[in-house]
């Protein structure tokens, strides 16, 4: 068997994993990833788009921001369209001047990966059954076959970035975890398209036909998803299908602008509430969607992957650099606390716009859930306090400093 040695082995090369080995290298904390796919497949994953300041800061730090900040768009604000009438958040305004930036999750990974090529920081893709052991321990290990060899990886910690179906969160024994999941009736269809966008800044629109998100990733590529029901196959979906339903989900002037052409990317994602605590256990972190999963509606998926990025690197600094190994146990309080912050606003914006249908929801049926949510998106959109309360989260809350 190869034995290799690193101080933090990172599982898993999604943009947890390579924006945390970025920040590690630059402070001289050595680091290899472990990944079970090739690069090309990672890239392949059409994903987030909008970034929190929080996360164009960490980017910067990192020293892998040159094209994010100058092909990323700044966006002042969103609409929320309901039924067809649209109310303008301004974050700017709103949030005493923070804004967020609308740059795809595909082009910050392929920018790190870059980066962590040119550097020549070790990653090992298309690695299998990659198994995390002796976490207790003062020797936690990875072993893993690639390329028909047997591996064994040593280190001091073990940072699992290897998202919701990876192996690191289930390496934490069930009896010392407790798992927290709500799964909605529904999912988004997305689709990408060389098109034009319908408009400079995002459009939430909430109708009786169901969600629609008009997004975008460039003046000339276009982001689109609607609500679909969980049990929807995208099978179902031609393009034309997809166009015909958005039209009808879009404000009227949007829909008039809407430019049509032929998907480059198409999926369903189901929706999705979810949190692991703790974070840690032993030598282990769990990073990003390994720890917890939240539904799109907030954009907040990939920023709390970086808040836990930020909060990790700086234990890990202080660590090596102060020999101050308790502080490890500041990881989880500190990244949970903001984790669910994120997951309260997801789940408070999915239930304000999407249509519940059949089932009963938080005790009574589907129709009257509907109208209380109706109602009380209709309060928060018509007072500058109520849109400032939505604003505040959508920009991002701050991040919490090491005690
Ligand atoms: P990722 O991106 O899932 O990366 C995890 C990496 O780990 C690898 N892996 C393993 N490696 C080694 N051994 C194993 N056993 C492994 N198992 C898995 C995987 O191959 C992968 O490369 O997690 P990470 O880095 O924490 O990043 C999190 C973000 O990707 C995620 O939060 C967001 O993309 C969530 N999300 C969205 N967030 C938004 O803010 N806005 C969105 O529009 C949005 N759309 C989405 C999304 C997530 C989706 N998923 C998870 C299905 C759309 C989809 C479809
Ligand atoms: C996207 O552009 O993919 C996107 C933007 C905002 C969201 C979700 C997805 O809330």
């Amino acid at each position: 068997m190869k034995t290799l040695k690193t101080q933090v082995a990172i599982v898993g090369a999604g943009p947890s994993g390579l924006l945390l080995g970025q920040l590690l290298a630059r402070q001289g904390i050595d680091n290899i990833i472990v990944e079970r796919v090739s690069g090309e497949y990672v890239l392949g994953r059409i994903r987030a788009g909008i970034l929190e300041q929080g996360f164009v800061d960490l980017v910067r730090e990192a020293g892998v921001a040159e094209r994010m900040d100058s092909e990323g768009e700044v966006h002042n604000g969103f609409d929320i369209a309901v039924n067809g009438r649209s109310f303008h958040i301004d974050l700017k305004t709103l949030t005493g001047g923070k804004t967020v930036l609308c740059y795809g999750q595909t082009e910050i990974t392929r920018d790190l990966m870059a980066a962590r090529a040119a550097a020549g920081l070790e990653t090992y893709y298309e690695a299998s059954d990659v198994a995390l052991h002796d976490l207790k321990t003062e020797s936690p290990h990875l072993t893993f076959e690639q390329a028909g060899e047997a591996v064994r990886l040593d280190c001091d910690y073990i940072a699992g970035c290897d998202g919701f179906h990876g192996v690191s969160r289930r390496s934490i024994p069930e009896e010392l975890r407790t798992e927290h999941e709500r799964v909605y009736p529904f999912g988004w269809l997305g689709l990408l398209a060389d098109t034009p966008p319908v408009a400079e800044e995002l459009i939430y629109c909430k109708s009786e036909r169901g969600f629609a998100l008009a997004s975008r990733r460039s003046s000339t590529r276009s982001r689109y998803y609607l609500q679909v029901s969980m049990t929807d196959d995208v099978e179902n979906w031609s393009d034309e299908a997809f166009w015909e339903e958005l039209k009808k989900r879009l404000p009227e002037e949007a829909a008039e602008r809407l430019v049509t052409g032929p998907s480059l990317e198409k999926s369903i994602a189901p929706l999705r509430s979810f949190v692991c605590e703790p974070m840690q256990y032993g030598a282990l972190f769990l990073v990003g969607d390994a720890a917890h999963i939240v539904p799109p509606t907030g954009a907040k998926g990939l920023n709390l992957a970086a808040s836990d990025v930020s909060t990790l690197s700086r234990i890990l600094q202080r660590v090596y650099q102060q020999n101050d190994r308790a502080c490890v146990e500041q990881y989880s309080p500190i990244a949970l606390r903001r984790v669910w912050h994120g997951e309260r606003f997801s789940w408070w914006m999915s239930n304000l716009l999407h249509s519940f249908n059949g089932d009963e929801i938080n005790g009574m049926d589907a129709a009257t859930y509907n109208r209380f949510m109706h109602s009380e998106l209709d309060y928060y959109l018509n007072s500058d306090e109520g849109r400032a309360v939505i604003a505040r989260q959508y920009v991002g809350l701050p991040y919490e400093a090491l005690h």
